[in-house]
């Protein structure tokens, strides 16, 4: 006979914490969201990778690639860089993030020394850059032979074809420095000698980057930076089961910090070959997580399997219609909990904690608080970062507000079939289980998860937490009826503004 579980399949949205006692010690700024992101026997050892703040985006080509891996490593998260692309293409995403020097930039705006003054102010006003460096070939990598600013030219008194050559301030008075040089040094000099910005040249004077006074300043106020023992950005990368012997190679050497298999449904045999096949040619220094799972089932068999990290979560994503089309799936929160107590149980029994991530389903920003105090390590999040400047989807305009593209792996627009993939011969979808969507355009990643953090921080200290242990291990939870849902909202008073609430996620 079948087995039926007793509790019915619950989201986030039918639980709300109940404050706790909070002594005066427990304010938000000393609260830390440090949280484990792989395996380790905990009481005993460090754990070898930990998140600075417990959130990483989805592996979804409308999520994270290398621009949104950059911005996310800088707030203290990670990005696992979408796996539905070719192994070349993905390993250079993952190279580039590694290769990435914060305050180092790669000029996007460079001249030539045959072009008119017409022509630099027009890159100026599509750019909006005042800086441009004057290279051989007009190339950001070209032999450096002057730079021009706003200083070089008044539009006044100038002709616009006057030529670059003419007016630009040349390479012998312009102050650059080798590519061996430090933030901190690059930063000195252009303070010793006031400068804007400083261009770094090779041993061939060809330039390789600018550093930017205020560049400088920002990265300064990054205290939260996933940052390598190299002090190069952390980035984790989305692996499937069918091509790995290739993939991983591959992304091994470009420097990928932490694998993870994508698949909608991961209590499989695929997902222990996969990961055998790591710890066989890499032992244990290439991390990989699992999943997804939604029960202690599926979490004890990718436990034992060696995963370095669980997701768990079917068919609660916000483009997802898995549990539409194939009627497989578990509410988010039911599935956390019961995952999370049997990680504590394993825990328990082994000595070794194996973190686990809620994916998907995180509507509101008070959800990330509810899955950490349900016993989630850290949360996945796709339609969250799809919303930012940082997501590398169209930015378009409908119905006169600005949204960003967010489509779902399992849609006919990414055709990612290995993460539905059941093994056998066949190669490719037959049916959907995504959608195509938009997502109200929300900005800069910086800002979003700065607000989203601080409420986090807020909910914590509510609880009398000042770690996510602390919450996991203090948090009260009740569930609510569905009118006490309709209390927590603004009620019986008429909304002067007739806009809908949205929350800003
Ligand atoms: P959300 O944050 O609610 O947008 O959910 C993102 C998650 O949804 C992903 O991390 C992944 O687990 C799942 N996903 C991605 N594509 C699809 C699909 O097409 N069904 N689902």
């Amino acid at each position: 006979m079948a087995y039926y579980f007793d509790e019915p399949s619950r989201t986030f949205n039918e639980y709300l914490l109940v404050p706790g006692y909070s002594p005066s010690t427990c304010v938000p700024a000393a609260v830390s969201l440090k949280t484990p992101l792989v395996r380790y026997r905990k009481g005993e050892e460090e754990c070898p990778i930990s998140l600075n703040i417990p959130m990483i985006s989805a592996i979804m080509q409308a999520v994270s690639d290398d621009g949104m891996a950059v911005a996310l490593a800088t707030e203290g998260g990670m990005s696992f860089v979408y796996g539905s692309q070719s192994i070349e293409s993905q390993a250079a995403m993952v190279a580039r993030v590694k290769d990435y020097k914060a305050g180092f930039v790669t000029s996007d705006a460079n001249l030539s020394p045959d072009m008119t003054l017409a022509q630099v102010v027009e890159l100026k006003e599509k750019l909006g850059h005042s800086t441009m460096p004057v290279t051989e070939d007009g190339t950001a990598t070209g032999k450096l032979l002057g730079v021009v600013t706003e200083r070089d030219y008044r539009l006044s008194r100038m002709s616009l074809d006057e030529k670059v050559a003419d007016f630009m301030t040349p390479r012998e008075k312009l102050i650059v420095a080798p590519v061996s040089t430090s933030l901190k040094v690059a930063n000195d000099i252009i303070w010793d000698h006031k400068l804007n910005s400083l261009p770094i040249v090779d041993e061939n004077d060809h330039l390789v980057s600018l550093v930017f006074r205020k560049d400088y300043d920002s990265h300064k106020s990054n205290p939260n930076e996933m940052l390598d023992s190299h002090k190069r950005y952390m980035v984790g990368a989305g692996i499937n089961t069918r091509d790995y012997a290739e993939r991983i190679p591959a992304l091994v050497e470009a420097g990928v910090d932490v694998l993870c298999i994508d698949s909608s449904e991961g209590y499989s045999d695929w997902q222990k070959f996969t990961i055998e096949w790591v710890r066989e040619h890499y032992g244990n220094t290439v991390k990989i997580g699992a999943g997804n799972v939604v029960d202690a089932e599926g979490f004890r068999f990718l436990a034992d399997a060696g995963a370095d990290f669980i997701k768990v979560g079917i068919g609660g994503g916000s483009i997802c219609i898995t549990r539409e089309t194939k009627g497989i799936g578990r509410g988010q929160a039911t599935a956390t909990i019961e995952v999370a107590a049997a990680r504590d149980a394993y825990f328990k029994e082994t000595g070794v904690y194996v973190p686990i991530c809620s994916d998907g389903g995180i509507v509101y920003d008070h959800h990330i608080s509810l899955a950490l105090a349900m016993g989630s390590d850290f949360v996945m999040l796709g339609r969250y970062f799809a919303r930012f400047d940082e997501s590398p989807s169209n930015k378009v305009m409908v119905n006169g507000s600005y949204m960003k593209e967010y489509w779902g792996e399992g849609s006919a627009r990414a055709r990612n079939w290995q993460r539905y993939d059941l093994g056998g011969d066949k190669k490719g979808m037959t049916f959907e289980e995504g959608v195509d969507s938009y997502v109200p355009y929300a900005g800069a990643l910086k800002d979003g998860v700065a607000l989203t953090l601080s409420k986090v921080r807020s909910t914590m200290c509510n609880c009398g937490a000042l770690t996510i242990d602390e919450l996991q291990d203090k948090a009260k939870l009740t569930i609510v009826s569905s009118t006490s849902i309709v209390e927590g909202g603004a009620h019986d008073v008429l909304l002067k503004d007739k806009t809908p609430y949205v929350s800003n996620t």
